[in-house]
Order: structure tokens, then C-alpha cells, then sequence
């Protein structure tokens, strides 16, 4: 983009304020046009394009260097997008009833959704907005506990979650757990005005509240949409809570009866993971048949010395095989790969696509283990869709909802079998039995099957506390009681309304909607099993890697390459055959490791 065109852009904007440029129809002198409405939509894609380009590397300067002035220059770019879509909505509304083309009517739509928390237009309240949000995700990233004295020595996210992951300490997890989550409270008042002035923005855009507008963007009614979330979890609760039972009752042997009940939710710091969302650090702890196949990634990628660069680097190859373009040389030159150390950065995982023109990266605070290799198939599987994708206007880029954008890299990583890994030398041999397949199967589980009540829940919470039905001084009080209610885990130490344990997990403080990743872990289980049929694997499910499937590849590009531009089951329908969400494909995947759960949890007390 030249500079020249941008000052003009901007001139534009801030001389007629019309993103449409039509003032007369505005008005209401003549009634506008299907043709002003194509025209409209056309100019909105170009003018977003600049903006979000400037946001976006504002943004990106500012996750990789957290100071006062990039939190400033990061909040001054959003304001920017903010206003402009505040007037473009305004401004589509005219074309409100009017008979229009598919295309021209989706983007409108679209246009509504397009910021998760969108402004009021009073310039002051915006203003106040930009900044709550920059301020608060720069809050989760800087955070540090540095011991109860605030002496330290300081640990961030990163060491923290290192202590939940490998130590079988009561007390040091506790104290890691705890301390995480004295980075919180200050996030609370700031929380509360975000909520605040989000509800404003998105009544102005013609929705109840934030949480409706985050429901409204599944090409349904955002009550149906309810449903079919609990529909959905009803279909897998009972593995879970077979799961559950079992992960208890094997926790009780580690840590004693006195300290994980025999029938009540586990304490939630033993889990391995600093929110509990997945389990899959205690394998070691939990491995049913011990010895029966060598599953330890995380050895074989220290042993073998893999960096951060050639653990990206298998990922790419990966989607390489599977006919897709490579990630283009910027994507290595500009990405963030490791945690520097002289500056604070904010490390959670994200992929990046800073122009929907191919300037895409990556951001990750990359360490050796098999973790955080899922996790780099999971970030490529956002960078590539972004190049299927650009060829669209910038608001038709996107997933076909928000849940394909987040199960395209996670699908891909269920063909990382334990024969995929044995084939790039991450182990040596393979497990022959069926022993090997339940050991596998368990360390599956123990992420995806675990994380299941978790990313119902997070939303759960903030769409009542968007609709008002949880005040700020019910705010935490109301997330354990879901965290109690789905998942079965409990605080191990009391809390209060002093803390905001919600403000401990980076989607809440960073206003991403969260309900994307508990579909995304239904539809992951669809796609992988589609692409399993297309690549003409035989035998179980768990078993198949479609790695070098030209044809598992050609039919999950063509359901990329349409983006947003038609409702999610055509989307789907490409790929699968099907038009709806199904647990289906994830209950028939993890089938071994049911039968298996439900003959040890025999004679146990299962639920809390
Ligand atoms: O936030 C993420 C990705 C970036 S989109 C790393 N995930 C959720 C989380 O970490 O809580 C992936 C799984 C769920
Ligand atoms: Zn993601």
C-alpha cells in the first residue's frame, strides 16, 4: 500500500465521515440502491483493509514489545478502527430492507460482527475502550509472581506454568498456582468498564448485548446457537465424566485421600496445566499400561536438539505434504518464535495475518516440548488458511466460523500418530498392541477430551456477565461455581471477591471470544475423519495420518479457500458430506479408550 493512498484514505474519512460517500441517500432524499449498497460494501473492504493493516502492526509492536507508548500507539490505531466502523455501520443501516445480492448483504452483516467488543461512537467513551483493552492484555503480559514478600525471585507465565506442568509438590504448585493469579485483581475495575462500554458499542450496532453479538456469528439465531452448544455437550459429557473418574481416582493414590476427595471436584493445581483446561503433562502420572511404547516427544526433542525454528519448520512440512504453498519468506523473517530476553512480550500463541495480503506470521514464546509442537500445527493451521483465503475481500477473510479457523492446524495435528512420529524419527519404535494404542489414546484424551467443559464454560461465564445476569460482585464467585459444574475441579485454596481468577486466562482480558475452541474441538474430530475417507486410510480412526495425502489436501483447501463468504455448513459440507456439527467422529475416534475407562472406573464413585 503506497503512503500516498493511505493520508488520502485517512483526509477522506476525516472530511466527510461517509464511508460511503453517498450523503444525499443519507439523508433520506432518494432511496439508496442495490448498486450503493455493492458500492458501499466495495469501499468498506478497501478502507478496512488499510486500517486493520495499520492496527494490526500497531498491535503487533506492541505483543512484541509491551511498553506505556506501544500500549498508547496500539490503542490509538484500535480507536481508529473503532470509529470507522461505528460510522460504516451507521451508515449500512440505510440499506436496511433492501432487496440485495447474497454477497452484498453477508458483508454488511458481517461489518456488524467484525469487532468482538465493538465502541459506543461517543468519541470520549471510545477513546476510554482502546485503551481498557490495551491496558488490560498488557496486564496479563507483563505478569509476574515474585514471591509473597514481592522480592523475589520473579517468575512469569511461562516459568509458572513450568512448575504446574512437571512438579508433584503440593505446596510449590500451590504456590505457582496462587501466585499466577495475583496478577488478576488489577485487571478487575478494568474489566468491569470493558463490559460496560462493550454493551454500549453493541447495542449501537442493533445487538442485546456483547454476548449476543458474539452468538450472532454462526449463520443462526443466536438462541439456536445455544442450543446446539449444549446439544453438542451432552454428546461428549459422559466420556468426560468417565475420564474424570478416572484421573481422580489415580490422582488419590499420588497426592492421598486426604487431599483429592473420593467423590468431590479435584483441586484444581494437580491437573498439570495452570487453568486445568488440559491434562496431558500428567501422562507420566496416569500411563495405563507403563513402558508399553515409548510416547516421550519431549525427550526425543531436547535429545535431538530441535530449536524453535526446525520444530516450525516439521510443522510447515506437514502442510507441505499436503499440497498446500509454502509459508512465505517473510512468515521467517518476521515471526517471533522464542521469548526474547531483555523485554516483555506477550507470549500466549498466536498467528498473525497483519495486511490479508500475505504479510502473515507467527508469535510464539517456543519451548522443546511436544506441547508446544501440537501447538505450533495449530498456529500454522490460522497461517495457512490466511493464504487460502486472501484472494477474498478483507470481509470475507476469515473462517467460515470461528471454530474451523481454530480446528484447521489442531486436525491436522491428530495425523502426529504415534507411526507419523516414528516416521520423522521422534520415536523409535513403534507400540505394537493394543496396549500401546490405550497409552496413546489416554495421552489424547488428556488433552482434547479434558479441555471440553473448560471452553464451554469461559463464555458461559461472560455471556451472563454481558447480559448483566452476573454483576461484577458475583464475578468470581459465579466462575468457580462453573468451574465446580463442568469441569468437577474446585479452588484449592477459598477465594473471594478480592480476586479475579477469570482475569488469569489470557481470552478474558484479551476480549477473544472463547466458545470457538470448544467447537473447534468437536469439528477438528469431522475434519480429520474426512480427510482420513478422502486419503483411503483403513482401520481405526486414531490410527490414521493423512501426512503426503494429495487428496485429503485438495479437499480441506477447497473448504478453506471459501473463507467467510457463505454460511458454515456449505463450508462444511465441502470437506465432510455433512451440514452439522457432530460429536460423532470424536466419539468413534476415542471408542478404544471409552471401553477401556469404563472397565477400571467399575466400582468407583464417579461425578462430585
Ligand atoms: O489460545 C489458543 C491458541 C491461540 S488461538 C494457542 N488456544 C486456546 C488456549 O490456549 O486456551 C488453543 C487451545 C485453546
Ligand atoms: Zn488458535
Amino acid at each position: 500500500m503506497s503512503k500516498h493512498k493511505w493520508i488520502l484514505g485517512v483526509l477522506l474519512l476525516a472530511a466527510c465521515a461517509t464511508p460511503g460517500g453517498n450523503q444525499a441517500s443519507h439523508r433520506g432524499e432518494s432511496r439508496p440502491t442495490p448498486e450503493e449498497a455493492k458500492a458501499f460494501v466495495a469501499r468498506v473492504n478497501r478502507d478496512l483493509k488499510e486500517l486493520w493493516t495499520r492496527e494490526a502492526t500497531a498491535a503487533w509492536v506492541k505483543a512484541t514489545y509491551i511498553t506505556e507508548d506501544t500500549d498508547r500507539l496500539a490503542a490509538w490505531a484500535r480507536e481508529e478502527v473503532m470509529a470507522y466502523l461505528s460510522r460504516a455501520v451507521e451508515e449500512s443501516k440505510r440499506f436496511d430492507g433492501l432487496e440485495l445480492d447474497e454477497e452484498t448483504a453477508r458483508a454488511l452483516w458481517l461489518l456488524r460482527l467484525s469487532l468482538p467488543v465493538p465502541a459506543p461512537s461517543d468519541p470520549e467513551k471510545r477513546s476510554e475502550l482502546a485503551m481498557v483493552e490495551s491496558q488490560m492484555e498488557s496486564l496479563y503480559g507483563r505478569g509476574k509472581w515474585c514471591g509473597p514478600t514481592g522480592e523475589g525471585p520473579c517468575r512469569d507465565l511461562g516459568e509458572l506454568s513450568e512448575v504446574l506442568a512437571r512438579s508433584r509438590n503440593w505446596d510449590e504448585l500451590l504456590d505457582a498456582w496462587v501466585g499466577w493469579r495475583t496478577v488478576s485483581p488489577p485487571m478487575r475495575a478494568l474489566y468491569e468498564r470493558n463490559v460496560e462500554l462493550g454493551n454500549l458499542g453493541a447495542r449501537e450496532m442493533g445487538f442485546a448485548d456483547v454476548g449476543e453479538l458474539w452468538r450472532s456469528g454462526y449463520d443462526m439465531d443466536p438462541e439456536a446457537l445455544r442450543a446446539e452448544v449444549e446439544r453438542l455437550w451432552e454428546q461428549v459429557k459422559p466420556l468426560y465424566e468417565e475420564l474424570h473418574c478416572y484421573v481422580r481416582a489415580r490422582l488419590q493414590k499420588v497426592y492421598g485421600e486426604d487431599r483429592i476427595p473420593s467423590d468431590g471436584p479435584i483441586p484444581a493445581h494437580v491437573l498439570g496445566n495452570m487453568w486445568a483446561q488440559d491434562w496431558s503433562n500428567l501422562y507420566p502420572l496416569l500411563e495405563p499400561f507403563p513402558g508399553q511404547g515409548d510416547l516421550d516427544v519431549d525427550a526425543a526433542l531436547v535429545r535431538q536438539g530441535y530449536d524453535a525454528l526446525r520444530m516450525t519448520k516439521l510443522g510447515e512440512q506437514f502442510f507441505l505434504s499436503l499440497g498446500f504453498d509454502p509459508l512465505p519468506a517473510t512468515f521467517w523473517t518476521r515471526s517471533m518464535f522464542t521469548q526474547p530476553r531483555d523485554r516483555d512480550v506477550v507470549c500466549h500463541a498466536s498467528a498473525w495475518d497483519l495486511t490479508g495480503e500475505g504479510d502473515i506470521r507467527i508469535k510464539m514464546c517456543i519451548r522443546p516440548t511436544e506441547e508446544d509442537l501440537i501447538t505450533i500445527h495449530h498456529e500454522l493451521g490460522h497461517n495457512f488458511y490466511y493464504q487460502k483465503y486472501n484472494h477474498l475481500p478483507i470481509l470475507f477473510q476469515g473462517g467460515a466460523h470461528d471454530g474451523f479457523h481454530e480446528a484447521v492446524g489442531d486436525a491436522i495435528a491428530l495425523s502426529i500418530t504415534p507411526g507419523y512420529l516414528k516416521q520423522v524419527g521422534l520415536i523409535d519404535h513403534l507400540p505394537k498392541d493394543d496396549k500401546g494404542l490405550i497409552n496413546f489414546q489416554m495421552k489424547m484424551a488428556l488433552q482434547k477430551i479434558a479441555f471440553l467443559p473448560f471452553g464451554k464454560l469461559i463464555d458461559q461465564w461472560r455471556w451472563d456477565v454481558f447480559a448483566g445476569k452476573i454483576p461484577p460482585e458475583r464475578y468470581n464467585q459465579s466462575w468457580w461455581e462453573l468451574r465446580e459444574r463442568y469441569q468437577g475441579i474446585a479452588s484449592p485454596v477459598p477465594r473471594s471477591e478480592e480476586d479475579f481468577d477469570p482475569g488469569a486466562k489470557y481470552h478474558i482480558p484479551a476480549n477473544v471470544p472463547y466458545l470457538r475452541y470448544f467447537l473447534a474441538h468437536i469439528l477438528q474430530f469431522q475434519f480429520h475423519k474426512a480427510m482420513c475417507e478422502a486419503a483411503g486410510h483403513q482401520g481405526i480412526l486414531a490410527d490414521c495420518s493423512v501426512f503426503g495425502s494429495k487428496e485429503a489436501g485438495e479437499k480441506l483447501q477447497a473448504m478453506l479457500a471459501l473463507g467467510q463468504s457463505r454460511p458454515w455448513p456449505d463450508a462444511l459440507e465441502l470437506l465432510t458430506g455433512t451440514r452439522t456439527m457432530d460429536a460423532g467422529p470424536l466419539l468413534e475416534y476415542f471408542e478404544p479408550l471409552r471401553n477401556w475407562l469404563q472397565e477400571q472406573n467399575q466400582g468407583q464413585t464417579c461425578g462430585w
